[in-house]
């Protein structure tokens, strides 16, 4: 059997499935995460009022047990499994993140769904510094790093992952993970595999693939302005723009996954469920004329006001591709 997994955007308030696998609220609040009329819910404070807000459903078909341990929360059908977690702010995040995730990885494990092929990572003050000076976000890449190596057993490789900020006072994460499904994770010719960065970005290398692909949908992480490790055109988001949306089309293309011995192909127009991350109010609107003229007339988009990894990124793009809309 292999059931679909998807996801939509609907507005904070309205009705969701009771079925649903997860509900992520991109909000005015945030906090631990937890089971809300069954379903597993994490807050993530991203916006200054609540009525600017949406929530992200991922839904799955079939019977699905939900349940909260050591702080995680989590909800699963036959294939696929949600596990959402939390850890409040810090001035040193390394240790308390190698347990959170390694908690995560071990309840992933235990339920047996050994191969995550998505994550969110959502790190307040990523910018700043923690209390020996380093950055705080490559105090969480160390922490995540360790994590992956002594506790994530599965030899499917790191998964699709997006990194980037938060307005809450915690870091909150959330993955995907399914049991038998053919997984593979891409890298994109166009930049260095993350795992691989050199030293000067931290101590320890991000823990992701460019992008996860799983049956016919290709999971597309953040992408930013990023040639080889270099940030390229620094405090230009036309040209950044230009940068992140090229580094996807190639990642998803018939040229780059062909090298990696995949047969699909897609273009800008196949991405849906896009979230644009971008770092000034003032580039709102640009911002949002740039996305129109980028992706697909039915695509949802959605605009976070966010510090990104890099203090010198402006903007940085996730979504998915699948050729689902073409023989819709
Ligand atoms: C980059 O390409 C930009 O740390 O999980 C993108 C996607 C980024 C995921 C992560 C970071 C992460 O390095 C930043």
């Amino acid at each position: 059997m292999t059931a679909a997994i998807e996801s939509r955007f609907i507005d904070p308030d309205a009705i969701y499935d009771a079925d649903a696998l997860a509900r992520i609220v991109f909000g005015d609040t945030s906090g631990p995460p937890g089971i809300e009329n069954g379903v597993p819910t994490l807050r993530l404070k991203m916006y200054g009022e609540a009525r600017d807000g949406f929530a992200e459903i991922w839904t799955s078909a079939g019977p699905i047990r939900s349940g909260s341990v050591n702080g995680l929360v989590f909800a699963h059908n036959d294939e696929f499994l949600f596990c959402a977690g939390f850890i409040p702010v810090s001035d040193r995040y390394t240790d308390a993140t190698r347990h959170a995730y390694g908690d995560a990885f071990a309840l992933a494990g235990e339920l047996n769904f050994a191969k995550i092929f998505r994550m969110w990572n959502f790190i307040p003050h990523i910018n700043g510094a923690n209390d020996e000076g380093l950055e705080v976000y490559r105090d969480f890449c160390r922490g995540r790093a360790v994590a992956f190596e002594q506790d994530y057993a599965n030899a499917s490789g790191m998964p699709a992952a997006t990194g980037i900020g938060t307005w809450g006072d915690g870091v909150g994460f959330c993955f995907l993970a399914c049991r038998e499904s053919t997984v593979r994770h891409i890298e994109n010719s166009r930049q260095t595999p993350a795992y691989e960065y050199p030293q000067r970005y931290g101590p320890k290398s991000p823990s992701f693939a460019r992008g996860t692909q799983l049956h016919d949908t290709l999971f597309v992480s953040g992408t930013a302005s990023i040639l080889g490790h270099e940030t390229v055109h620094e405090g230009d988001l036309d040209r950044q723009w230009s940068v992140a949306t090229d580094n996807i089309a190639h990642l998803i293309g018939a040229e780059n996954l062909e090298a990696q011995g995949l047969r699909s192909g897609y273009t800008l127009h196949d991405l849906d469920q896009i979230k644009v991350y971008y770092r000034h109010s003032a580039d709102l609107p640009r911002v949002t004329k740039l996305a129109q003229a980028t992706f697909d007339s039915h695509a949802s988009v959605r605009y976070l006001k966010v510090d990104i990894c890099r203090a010198d990124l402006l903007v940085e793009i996730e979504g998915i591709a699948s050729h689902r809309r073409r023989s819709d």
